[in-house]
């Protein structure tokens, strides 16, 4: 049997990173992104896309099987800088799939579409949308724009609303949110592959002690997460804190998104 082809936008940064070794071998993998996507594997190739010019995302777009639409700019930013890469790329690739008859689409969504929910509240994929910031509305845009398309033209999407996927969690925050990349790449390849999926929210979170979700919708969906944030409390707790203290970052769920203007989250450099 021929490899499913799988288009990732967005494939040069640090979550296509992730899913590229942990979905080698399943998949063919056509990687998109502005920059050069660096060593290709057997089953990679490259094509050079700006989501935001709808030419070139619908060569992207052209004969895969389905798509995991990463690319975005991933922290809080000027509108100038959200509109064309999250807003109008968004767009774009919902578009181009229409048009190109791609159905099945993973929409990576993020925390920040809810981050001004309070932490002393657990939430599920059915709460009203609470963004953080206009990355955060960027991705409410994306999983309406996923609703619409799924309603009216028969799309199957499953957006994640990821929380904080790397090797291991980064501080007190992100032990509530923190995601292993093998288990980010159990719900992608959920969303591939479940059958019958229309439009669904899940939460893109480990198996997390502290968690601020309710993911039954994952679970719903077989997911069951392999790797726990507390494994790494001890180390966190002990290590100082890093940011300055914020009453209303720490009380959000967001964190310092909430309180964040152009410069996004001050534990990221951010390139601009
Ligand atoms: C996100 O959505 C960002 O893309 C990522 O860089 C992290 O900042 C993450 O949220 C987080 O909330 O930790």
């Amino acid at each position: 049997m021929p490899l499913k082809t799988i288009l990732v936008t967005g494939a040069a940064g640090t979550v296509g990173g992730h899913l590229r070794r942990e979905l080698a071998g399943r998949y063919a993998l056509r990687l998109a992104d502005l920059r050069e996507v660096e060593g290709l594997g057997p089953d990679e190739t490259f094509v050079r896309a700006d989501m935001a010019d709808m030419a070139e995302v619908a060569h992207a777009v052209e004969g895969v099987d389905a798509i995991v639409h990463l690319a975005a700019y991933a922290v809080e930013a000027s509108w100038e800088r959200i509109l064309p890469a999250n807003i109008v790329g968004a767009y774009n690739l919902f578009e181009a799939a229409r048009r190109a008859r791609v159905r099945r689409i993973v929409f990576a969504s993020s925390n920040h579409a809810v981050g001004f929910y309070r932490r002393d509240r657990t939430i599920d994929h059915t709460v009203y949308p609470r963004p953080d910031g206009r990355y955060g509305l960027s991705k409410v845009f994306g999983e309406a724009l996923a609703s619409l398309y799924a309603d009216k033209y028969g799309a199957e999407v499953l957006c994640i609303r990821i929380g904080n996927a790397e090797a291991r969690p980064l501080d007190v925050r992100r032990l509530s949110i923190w995601i292993s990349p093998r288990d980010l790449a159990q719900l992608v390849r959920i969303g591939l592959e479940h059958p019958g999926i229309r439009f669904e929210i899940v939460y893109g979170m480990s198996d997390n002690a502290r968690a601020w979700w309710d993911n039954a919708n994952a679970h719903r969906l077989g997911y069951r997460p392999q790797d726990r944030s507390e494994d790494f409390a001890a180390e966190i707790l002990a290590s100082p804190a890093r940011g300055r203290a914020d009453a209303i970052a720490e009380a959000h769920q967001g964190g310092s998104f909430t309180t964040a203007e152009e410069g996004g989250d001050p534990f990221k450099a951010d390139p601009a």
